[in-house]
């Protein structure tokens, strides 16, 4: 090869490093799929070929009003976790922030607070939010796992156009509970996700399909 070819080629290579470099750290999450579990997307109609999504529901989910801000944080009390969590159907269902079935797992360590801050985001019917047994995920009768796991109104859930709804509890138990709608036939429907406490845990973690964030 030419000295000119070489120098050609060089250039064509340190380019193209330059642009991955560029694109990599530049980018924004959803184009470059970096800590895609600090912002989990939600399911959305990519490939759905029934045409009865128009990905209205999936884009007024996921984060919902809070752009790409968390739906966990510390605080505000010490060993605390709040949690904004929103009743929502999408293209999988019914839905806790896009994710049911257990898709999302919430873990904290035993002893920690977790306060919540409910709302409905389903037009078309209410949602609750409770705390329970990990064996009653898929049941219509619901007990609390601790003492004021489940929201006021929890069987007969809110509506999208009623204000937020805020409770708290203390996760005393290590163990492995589950996150469910209280409306009869929800949460067998999928809208459960999981919860867990854990004796080991230092911080709490959020897992979904993208993979494990620890809140800190
Ligand atoms: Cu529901």
């Amino acid at each position: 090869m030419s000295l000119k070819g070489l120098l050609i080629s060089a250039i064509g290579v340190v380019l193209g490093i330059v642009l991955w470099v560029v694109a990599y750290f530049e980018l924004p999450n959803d184009v470059s799929h970096r800590n895609l579990a600090a912002n989990p997307p939600v399911a959305t109609s990519v490939g759905n070929t029934t045409g009865t999504s128009t990905g209205s529901a999936g884009n007024s989910t996921g984060q919902g009003t809070s752009g790409n801000t968390a739906f966990y944080s510390l605080g505000p009390g010490q060993n605390t976790l709040t949690l904004n969590i929103e009743g929502v159907t999408t293209d999988a269902g019914m839905t806790f922030n896009g994710y049911n079935n257990g898709q999302l797992k919430i873990t904290v360590p035993v002893g920690w607070t977790v306060q919540v801050h409910f709302v409905n985001k389903d037009t078309n019917m209410p949602h609750s939010v409770g705390f329970v047994p990990w064996s009653q995920r898929t049941g219509s009768s619901f007990t609390a796992a601790f003492p004021g796991s489940l929201m006021n109104n929890f069987q007969s859930g809110i509506q999208a156009t009623d204000p937020a709804v805020e409770f708290s509890f203390k996760a005393t138990t290590a163990g492995q509970y589950a996150m469910v709608c209280g409306i009869p036939g929800h949460a067998a429907n999928g809208m459960w996700d999981e919860f867990d406490v854990s004796s080991s845990a230092k911080s709490p973690t959020i897992t979904t399909p993208s993979g494990t964030v620890t809140v800190k």
